[in-house]
């Protein structure tokens, strides 16, 4: 294997290149996004990079090298320049934090999604299902991790601990002291791209220096009194795995906010729900009030609690919420160049 192959490459990115561009232009794979640069891995080692000067303000945010993007660019020596970002085979994202209705790219390009959680500091099962509902999203399969398994568990949490092996097939680690890590290890496949996600301190980089065996990457202790993280990991980087496997390691994510729309999957990825719902006598239900609806059948004779019920409508909500506002802006959009157009042909002029 060749050492694009190793960093991700396939025909689908080969094919969207002209002969010129694989004459003239040096491939690279975006690991680190800067504030004004961005480092891009290459075949014969690691460029720090600039936008050209069209795509600077020709591209929109979305549109910008994220960690995990293929990018073409030209050796200057000291530094390249980018001429263009290649199609997305995915990418993950999320709604921005606030009130604002906008997607946020994190990363492009992966495979599959690490989630971690540990015992420090506490698994939490919402923040998982939500976490998951919205890879589900975005077509990237999730690999679940509790981490900090050497600690002691706490009584309360024992009862998730067990839900979240049962229903998530979590493996069970410590990056401490290295249990189970050849489990995680088995699922990691030369050539694919895997990004890390959880709140911060709940030990992403530890994994991976585990992972490989030594400690290249910045960790830092949980703060005792509020059981928090202390945000070690500032930037989305890129990694090899002397195994094979790209570990893209990012900052603590908090909140996950839902998008709908790049899956035109009709499942939800909300576990134990769509079993139900493919019954549904309408397949449309909104699993409300329904006549034939499996799902509330299924609350009602105690199969579903009622509990994963409310959160799986409470996503489903903020799905169809963030849907139809970006609808809304679109048609807005729609309108307003339609109002132009007519400007125009009736004879309006741009002084
Ligand atoms: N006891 C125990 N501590 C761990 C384990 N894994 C990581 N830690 C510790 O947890 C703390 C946080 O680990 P990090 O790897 O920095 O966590 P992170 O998820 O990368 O955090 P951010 O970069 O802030 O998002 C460090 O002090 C690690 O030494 C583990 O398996 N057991
Ligand atoms: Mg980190
Ligand atoms: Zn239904």
């Amino acid at each position: 294997m060749n050492i694009l192959n190793k960093l991700g490459w396939s025909d689908f990115f080969d094919s969207s290149l002209t002969e010129n561009e694989k004459e003239n232009m040096i491939i690279g794979r975006v690991s680190t996004v800067n504030k004004s640069n961005f480092i891009v891995i290459h075949e014969n080692g690691v460029k720090t990079c600039e936008l050209a000067g069209n795509l600077i303000y020709g591209l929109e945010e979305n549109e910008r090298p994220k960690t995990g993007d293929w990018v073409l660019f030209i050796d200057y020596g000291d530094q390249g320049i980018i001429s263009r970002v290649l199609a997305r085979k995915n990418y993950l994202s999320r709604k921005k934090a606030g009130k604002e209705i906008a997607e946020q790219i994190i990363v492009s390009n992966v495979d599959s999604a690490i989630v971690v959680q540990c015992l420090e500091i506490g698994l939490n099962l919402r923040r998982l299902e939500r976490t998951i509902v919205q890879l589900h999203n975005c077509g990237i399969t999730p690999i679940v991790i509790i981490n900090k398994t050497d600690l002691s568990i706490d009584e309360t949490q024992q009862e998730v601990f067990d839900f979240m092996i049962k229903t998530y097939d979590a493996i069970t680690i410590s990056a401490k002291d290295g249990k189970n890590i050849n489990l995680l290890q088995k699922k990691i496949k030369t050539g694919r791209s895997y990004v890390f996600i959880g709140a911060s301190g709940v030990g992403k980089s530890s994994i991976i220096n585990a992972l490989n065996g030594n400690e290249e990457l910045k960790t830092e202790a949980i703060s005792e009194s509020v059981k928090k993280g202390s945000h070690t990991t500032t930037t989305r980087d890129l990694y090899f795995l002397d195994s094979g496997g790209i570990m893209i390691d990012t900052p603590g994510t908090r909140e996950f906010g839902l998008t709908k729309g790049i899956s035109d999957d009709t499942s939800s990825g909300f576990h134990g729900i769509d079993d139900y719902a493919k019954e549904c006598k309408f397949h449309n239900c909104t699993h409300t009030n329904e006549k034939g609806c499996q799902v509330l059948k299924a609350v009602k004779k105690g199969k579903l609690s009622e509990e994963e019920y409310e959160n799986f409508m409470k996503l489903n909500r903020e799905m169809e919420h963030y849907e139809s506002s970006t609808k809304d802006r679109k048609q807005k959009g729609k309108d307003l160049s339609k109002i132009i157009k007519n400007m125009k042909k009736s004879g309006y002029k741009n002084r």
